[in-house]
This record gives structure tokens, sequence and C-alpha cells, in this order.
């Protein structure tokens, strides 16, 4: 039991998260206080694995309190939610101090932290920090997402540079180097300070929702290559192997060629992902991005279909029914060349995934109108480079475009960009046709498109849709030969009499 002040930090929850961060900041030289709500799984934790005098287990928050050195920074990993004012309290009644920093490291909802910060005002500095990388990335680097009072940063900094996962300057290149106890000396660290009060937690739950896009788009692929060129699951790796050497290079492309590559343990000379059922669970973040996107109007609908895959996943049994039910095309197996399907598939996810990511910074530009918050497109992107679910060779021609460009509107407007949709559309097209000509199921594929095609179009039938509105509910419309903002209402007659009532400044119903 510490008799005195020891620790430089002090970390609540010793689950997948808490144990590997905590490990990862003493391997940086910290002394950590560690504490569970659970005694044994903190004392199991020590047995198992104490750097040289790194950790220093307390079984009662008093003596986790009294252990850390003032102002203390305390960080809490547990569960998203209630468990996080529950742990709050419970420091505050123990007694810290008004000074004291307690980080939310979860994956809390930003407008839980916004409240948190304003609740907690009087008895602590509370603070949110976006965590991502898992488990391997709690160890040996993660990307953090910092948002809180601007001194409480200044305080969390050096911890916050060093534990995070690094890129080579010059390049933009994680530096990995999974070995506990020698961490990645030098690099640029992915983490910078996000924006006040829940900017950080947002800005983790836009990484987490362009998370969810990115694997569903993979999936598609995968599942393309195998429904309609009948592709054993170690072929299809292969490609995906080959894929990780261009553009698409990054972490969830390796992982997915390792997987697709795995024998299942069970069933000599078969493929694990052949046995793993086809239904996917959800947390909540990708929910929470598309919630989002649609309180603040922004059209992130290839975000919000990947959430919408996983519920369509989840009801497995009634579309184990339905497909003895409802009829599809004759013929599956597609009759062209291989090879260009294949490359057409590429450029298909190619193409979407710059959607999705445009849709990702298009939400989170809006949410700083929204927020009052001056967010660093250029840093974010750079930040998400190496740690995170997401890192990838990708995320530096965003920090390259947003750096050329901060005001940037889409990123599909950067000239880069622009230009790769360009070489790559024609093929991204055919997929879609093919999908839909052989009745496999590409949601984001096709809802990526349909953003592209949308966001193109300099006019869309919504003129129609707000006549619509304004037949059947006087919902007024603004007309193209009238300055925007001015508004008329048609007196729509039983017998079709037309008649024009200008409305100034009328607003457009709902
Ligand atoms: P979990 O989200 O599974 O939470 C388990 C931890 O919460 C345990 O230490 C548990 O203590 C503690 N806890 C709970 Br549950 N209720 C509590 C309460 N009322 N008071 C005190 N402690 C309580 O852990 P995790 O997977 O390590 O994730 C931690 C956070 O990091 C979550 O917000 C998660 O969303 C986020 N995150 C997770 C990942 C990941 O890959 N797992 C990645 C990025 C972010 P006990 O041992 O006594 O039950």
């Amino acid at each position: 039991m510490p008799q005195q002040a020891i620790a430089d930090v002090g970390l609540i929850g010793l689950a997948v998260m808490g144990e590997n961060l905590a490990l990862n900041i003493a391997d940086h030289g910290y002394k950590v206080a560690v504490y569970n709500r659970t005694t044994e799984v903190m004392k199991k934790f020590i047995a198992r694995e104490n750097p040289p005098g790194g950790l220093v287990g307390c079984e009662s928050l008093k003596e986790f309190v009294a252990a850390i050195k003032k102002p203390r920074k305390i960080i809490i990993l547990v569960k998203a939610g209630a468990a996080v004012d529950a742990v709050v309290k419970q420091l505050i009644e123990t007694g810290i101090d008004k000074d004291d920093i307690v980080v939310d490291c979860g994956n809390s909802l930003w407008t839980d932290t916004i409240r948190r910060e304003k609740e907690y005002a009087d008895k602590c500095r509370f603070f949110g920090s976006g965590v991502s990388g898992g488990e391997l990335g709690a160890r040996f680097g993660p990307s953090m997402m910092p948002g809180g009072h601007p001194d409480s940063w200044q305080h969390l900094k050096p911890i916050w540079e060093a534990v995070a996962a690094k890129v080579d300057a010059a390049t933009g290149k994680p530096l990995e180097d999974y070995a506990p106890g020698k961490p990645v000396i030098g690099g640029v660290p992915c983490t910078a300070y996000i924006g006040p009060n829940g900017a950080g937690h947002y800005v983790k739950m836009v990484h987490n929702g362009i998370e969810y896009i990115d694997m569903q788009l993979i999936c598609e692929a995968y599942f393309l290559m195998s429904h309609l060129l009948r592709m054993p699951a170690n072929e299809i790796g292969e490609v995906f192997t080959q894929w990780n050497t261009g553009e698409l290079d990054s972490y969830l492309i390796q992982i997915t060629a390792d997987i697709l590559k795995q024998p299942d343990p069970k069933h000599e000379g078969k493929f694990f992902v052949d046995y793993v059922l086809d239904t996917a669970g959800q947390k909540g973040t990708g929910k929470w991005t598309s919630t989002s996107a649609l309180d603040l109007g922004i059209p992130a609908n290839a975000i919000a279909e990947a959430v919408f895959a996983r519920c369509l996943s989840a009801l497995k049994e009634e579309r184990v029914v339905a497909s003895k039910q409802l009829k599809g095309p004759r013929v599956v197996a597609y009759r062209g060349k291989k090879d260009d399907l294949i490359a057409a598939i590429r450029d298909a996810l190619y193409c979407s995934k710059i959607c999705a990511y445009a849709q990702g910074f298009q939400l989170m530009r809006e949410a700083q109108k929204e927020y009052n918050w001056k967010l660093h497109f250029a840093e974010i992107a750079s930040i998400w480079r190496g740690g995170c679910i997401i890192r990838a060779r990708f995320l530096q021609k965003i920090t390259d475009a947003y750096t050329r460009n901060p005001d940037l509107v889409n990123l599909m407007l950067d000239p880069y960009f622009n230009e790769q949709i360009q070489q790559a559309q024609e093929n991204w097209r055919k997929v879609v046709v093919v999908a839909a000509e052989k009745g496999a199921a590409a949601p984001a594929f096709m809802s990526a498109l349909a953003y592209y095609d949308g966001y193109r179009s300099a006019r869309l039938p919504a003129n129609l849709l707000q006549a619509q509105r304004d037949y059947f509910g006087a919902h007024t419309y603004e007309r193209t030969d009238a300055p925007r903002g001015k508004f008329f209402h048609l007196d729509w007659p039983e017998k079709n009499r037309p008649q024009i009532d200008i409305i100034p400044g009328s607003g457009g119903g709902h």
C-alpha cells in the first residue's frame, strides 16, 4: 500500500484498454497508480505485469487518490455511460481537488463530456480524450484525440505525446515496434489538442463512424469477389495483400488479408472466415455519428449505410427465410474477365472510401459551427495516420489536402482526390451495375456513388419535392428566377387555379 504521493498519473479501469494504456504509460518512465472496481482484477494484473516499479496497485480509491502527485492526473477507462459518472462521483467523494484533472479516455458521447465538464467544474477539471487503436494501440501507441480546457491539456500533453503512436515526419508512415519496455523513440506523435469540451470525443466518434464504413466497404469487396467470382477466401486474401501495396495500404486491408488466409482451426483445408456467422455487432459510435449527421443536416449516407448494413446482418433468421422466398437474378456468376472485375472492385472501394472520408470531414466541419470549435482538419487527419484502426497511407493525402487548403469545402473537391475519382469512377460505376444486375448486396458502394452523383449535380429533383411540400402543407418554395431567401407559396386551388403569393423571409416549414 503506497504511503505517499509517488505516482505521476492514476488510471481507473483495468479491462483491455486500461491495462494496456497503463503499461504503455509506465514504459515511458511514468509511475502509474492503478485501481479497478473489482480488486481481484487489479491484483492479478499487478501479479502478472509490473514493469520495474512502474505500477502502483491500489485496493481502494482512498489509497489511489493518496498515491498520486498533485495536481492529480487521473485517467478513467471504464465502460462508457453511467460508469463514468459513478467513478467521477466516487473520486469527488474520496476527496480529489478542484485542480485535479480527470480524463475520460473511453468512447463517451461528446454531449456527455460537455455536460460532465460543466457538472463537475467546481469539483475537478474534467477532460475528455478519445483513444483509438484497440488493445495493441493502447499498449504500444494509440491515436489520441484530447478535448477540454487548454490549461488542462498543457498538463497532459507530455504524457499524451509520449504514449501516442508515432509516424515518420517525412513520409507519415507509422513507426511500429511492438516491444514491451522499448517505446518508439522519435517521430511525430499521433495526438494533438482537438478543442474545448466535447471536441475530442466528437472527433473520436467520427473516426469510429469512418471505421464502420471503411470496414463495410472492404466487406463488400470481399463479398463481390466471393459471390460473383466464386473465389476462395485465401485467394481473396492474396488480392487484399496486393492492394495493400498501393493507395489502399492500411491497417484494415492488412488485417483483412490475414483474416481471409487464416485456416479454420476445426476443419482441415477450410478457411476460418467461412465458419464465422454473418451477423455483426455494434457498440453505438457508428449510430451516434449517423444521428449527429441527421441532426446537423449533413448527408453522411455512406456512414449510415454501414450502420444499417450491420442491422441487416443481424436479421439472420429473417434473411434465411427470405432467401427462399424472394427471388433475384437467375445467373449470379460473373461472365466477364475475372482480373478486370477485381481491378474494378478495387477502384470502387477506393472511390467509395474517398466519399466516406469526405462525409466524415463535412460532418466535423458542421459540428464545429454548432459547438463553436475551431477544428484543424489537417492535424486531425495527421493524428489518424498511426495508432488508430483507420490508419492508412491515404490519411497522408488527406493531411496534404487540408494543408493545401484548410477551408476545403469537401474532400472530393481537392485536386488530388478529384483526379483520383475521375480515373477510377468508370470502374466504380461498372461494379455498382454488375452488383445490381447480379443481385449482390453492395449498399455502401451504391450509397457512396449516389452521394458522389448527388453532390456533383447542380440541379436535383428537390424542385418537385419542394413543390409537393408547398402543395400539401403550404411549406413555401424558393424560385430559380428570384434571389435566395425569398419564399413563395402557390395558392393551390382544388382545380389548379395558379396564383402566386410572395411571402418575404418566410421559412421553409418542416
Ligand atoms: P469495458 O468497456 O469492457 O469496461 C470494463 C471496465 O469498466 C472494467 O474495468 C470494469 O470494472 C469497469 N466498470 C464498469 Br463495466 N462499471 C463500473 C462502475 N460502475 N464503476 C467502476 N468501474 C466500472 O472496458 P474496455 O474494453 O477496456 O474499454 C474501456 C473504454 O474504452 C470504453 O469506453 C470503450 O468503449 C473504450 N474503447 C475500447 C476499445 C477496445 O478496443 N476495447 C477501443 C477504444 C476505446 P470491473 O472489472 O469491476 O467490472
